[in-house]
């Protein structure tokens, strides 16, 4: 593919290619990143933007006027550069504070200052003319079901969702919410585990309405789900606002591998659902460059995720585009999912007089009758492959 152009909506986080690379066993590899710089690195990349947590850009207990010289000198890089600010989130999660949830703390303190912590960066997100502002609840859970009444949680998950989406509305504010689902890590077990316990907890809003999904990849994978299926779905609620991109093999800890460095079918599938879903926003990685690279080798990696998206988009539509595909796709009966069920005006008494649909009608027949699923499956692996 030829290389990518901010037209593509490439997006970073400054956490993604700035971390350090410290985990629970082992010390950071690599120095801290400037903002500044990302922004420069990541806009000759070819990226079309950057997201930030509020402590990405500005240091956790910074004063006003340090604040304001952050903001100052990223807000420059940006204006240099042309990068856009698509989205902004909090970090809830990494100040002690936090150990026991934000909005669901046990201690009410807690979640009175969280919001407050979340407001002051709305206030940011809109200045730099974000329209998304996500929410990962990454402390919202418990490790102990004794500790942690969790219907009370989602009282307050609710409560502290409305109070937020009341501010922005009254401050005008064109922000529009994404939760982002976890099933677990940090906590033993988090709230809103997927998509679908995501999707039942937006009906529940006061706002449901400016609420929608931020799903990740890897996490959707974390709890065994199928993350094309994920997404249709949230395609199919209306619901999808933004996406993180990455990687992941299997039922396993968070690993946020470069996009397609984990399983590359349904990173294949995934792809061609954006480019023909209708989605129209950011394509957002959410990755960590491997512990074992160097600086170098985070930039490389930041590459090889845009790279790997537009491979993916060229062989998918090579896919699409093949007369022996078109062929298997007709033969599998896929298109003709998307007739309704009974016809237009065709009621239930209708399809009860309806012979062909019963009396007259031969299941053992269509049992016995091939799918050519696999064919059709096989086709798609030798577009990815290169072999067709
Ligand atoms: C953790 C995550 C988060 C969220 C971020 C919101 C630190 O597994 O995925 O990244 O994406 O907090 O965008
Ligand atoms: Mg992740
Ligand atoms: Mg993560
Ligand atoms: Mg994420």
């Amino acid at each position: 593919p030829t290389a990518p152009t901010p037209a593509d909506k490439f997006t970073f986080g400054l956490w993604t290619v700035g971390w350090q690379a410290q985990d629970p066993f082992g010390d950071a590899t690599r120095p801290a990143l400037d903002p500044v710089e990302t922004v420069h690195r990541l806009a000759e990349l070819g990226a079309h933007g950057v997201t930030f947590h509020d402590d990405d850009l500005i240091p956790f207990g910074a004063d006003d006027a340090d604040r304001a010289k952050h903001i100052e000198r990223f807000k420059a890089a940006l204006d240099e550069t042309g990068l856009k600010v698509p989205m902004a989130t909090t970090n809830l999660f990494k100040h002690p504070v936090f150990k026991d949830g934000a909005f669901t703390a046990n201690d009410r303190d807690v979640r009175r200052y969280a919001l407050r912590k979340v407001m002051r960066n709305l206030d940011l997100a809109a200045e730099l003319g974000a329209d998304t502002y996500v929410f990962w609840g990454g402390r919202e859970g418990s490790e102990s079901d004794a500790a942690k009444d969790v219907r009370a949680a989602l009282d307050r998950y609710r409560e502290g969702i409305d109070t937020l989406a009341a501010y922005v509305t009254d401050r005008g504010y064109g922000l529009r919410f994404a939760l982002e689902p976890k099933p677990n890590e940090p906590r033993g077990d988090i709230l809103l585990p997927t998509i679908g316990h995501a999707l039942a907890f937006i009906g529940s809003l006061e706002h449901a309405d400016m609420v929608g999904l931020n799903p990740e990849v890897g996490h959707e994978q974390m709890a065994g789900l199928n993350f094309v299926h994920g997404i249709a779905q949230a395609l199919w609620h209306g619901k999808l606002f933004h996406i993180d991109l990455n990687g992941q093999r299997g039922a396993k800890y968070d690993q946020d591998l470069v996009f397609g460095h984990g399983d590359l079918l349904n990173a294949f599938f995934l792809v061609d659902l954006l480019e023909n879903g209708g989605y129209e926003g950011p394509r957002h990685f959410d990755y960590k460059p491997a512990r074992t690279e160097d600086i170098t080798g985070v930039w490389a990696s930041a590459a090889a995720n845009m790279r790997t998206y537009l491979l993916l988009k060229e062989r998918a539509a090579a896919f699409r585009a093949d007369p022996e595909v078109q062929a298997a796709l007709a033969a599998s009966q896929v298109a003709e999912l998307a007739t309704p069920t009974l016809a237009a005006g065709e009621t239930y008494a209708d399809l009860l007089a309806d012979r062909g649909a019963f009396e007259d009608f031969d299941p053992d027949a269509v049992g016995a009758r091939g799918a050519g699923f696999v064919h059709l499956t096989q086709l798609a692996v030798e577009h990815l492959t290169g072999a067709r």
